[in-house]
């Protein structure tokens, strides 16, 4: 249930919000919470009435959404449809500030700068590091990237939704941490599906018998991360390495459980492979600096 809207505040900013998806309205029912006067628009229009009720005012069109003040937070599907509602409008940009929190690529976040600032617009992409439920929580960060001084003067209104964190002035930066991160999170997720088919193939055992074994194995193995990442930053001999034989045979041992245990093991004979052509070639050592020079893709000369 949302918290009960501060009355909206003479110091505080107002800001629009376009797009009341699931992360949508939880961004305008925050900034409204915490007393901010609150402009939304969206699609289906409906979705506003819980809001509307609480203080917000729904605009009728996305221009004078826009028009509402200085500060525009937009939060749809994906670019396309955030430029096709904003194209319109967009004299409405001029001399106003829009954050893009819409998940999109680098390319986007470059293309979309370069879109606003023809039109005497601020731009600051940004890339929301929570779920809807974490928004307004300790738990969810932001990461931004763009000019600084639109950043530098909504920081305060952008802080309600969680910990910002500034990027610096390249505006592709906050979109290219929040794709390597969701690319993590969504690799993390395959791994846990992938154990978990092997895992269940078990008669008698359940996802929630062996999820507390993931939990503590991957939790344990997190703390290598900045081990690992300081081996990837140096020059120097490696703290953390393995033989490739090693790394080898234990994919052969991961691909032939999941065979056993009927899943599918493509990933592992992948893996076997490319170690394969690199034991053949010579290599010998496993380490982390190897392992992400691996997954480079050489530049066309
Ligand atoms: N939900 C999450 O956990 C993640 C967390 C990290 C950030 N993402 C990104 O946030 C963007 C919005 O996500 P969302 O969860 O709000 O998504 P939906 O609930 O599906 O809402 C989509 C909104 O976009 C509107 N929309 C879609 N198509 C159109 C269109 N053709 N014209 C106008 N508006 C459109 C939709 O409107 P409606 O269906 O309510 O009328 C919603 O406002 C997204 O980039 C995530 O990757 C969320």
């Amino acid at each position: 249930m949302s918290a009960s809207p501060a009355a909206p505040s003479a110091t505080k900013p107002p800001v629009t919000v376009l797009g009341l998806g699931l992360m949508g309205y939880a961004l305008a029912d925050a900034l409204l919470t915490a007393g901010h006067r609150v402009t939304v628009w969206n699609r289906t229009a409906a979705k506003a009435a819980p809001l509307v009720e609480r203080g917000a005012l729904l605009a009728p069109s996305v221009r004078e959404a826009l028009e509402a003040g200085p500060l525009t937070i937009a939060c749809l599907l994906d670019y396309d449809t955030q430029r096709a509602l904003l194209e319109p409008a967009a004299g409405a940009l001029h001399g106003r500030t829009l954050v893009s929190l819409t998940n999109g690529s680098p390319a986007q976040a470059r293309e979309t700068e370069s879109w606003a600032l023809a039109l005497g617009a601020r731009y600051v992409d940004g890339g929301i590091m929570a779920v809807p439920h974490q928004i307004a929580t300790p738990e969810a960060f932001l990461f931004y990237s763009g000019a600084q001084d639109p950043f530098d003067e909504h920081r305060t209104t952008l802080s309600v939704l969680g910990t910002p964190h500034y990027l610096g002035p390249e505006v592709d930066v906050a979109s290219l941490y929040d794709l390597a991160l969701l690319s993590g999170m969504d690799m993390m997720f395959a791994g846990f599906f992938h154990a978990t088919a092997v895992a269940t193939s078990h008669k008698g055992t359940t996802a929630s018998d062996f999820a507390p074994h993931l939990v503590t194995w991957l939790t344990s193995m997190l703390g290598m991360v900045p081990l690992m990442a300081a081996d990837i930053d140096s020059s120097g001999p490696p703290a953390y390495s393995q033989t490739l034989d090693l790394v080898r045979a234990a994919a052969r041992n991961m691909g032939d459980a999941a065979r056993e245990a009927g899943v599918r093991a493509d990933h592992f004979d992948r893996t076997v492979a490319e170690l394969d052509g690199r034991i053949a070639a010579g290599e010998t050592e496993y380490t982390a600096s190897t392992a992400v020079d691996r997954l480079r893709v050489p530049a066309r000369g």
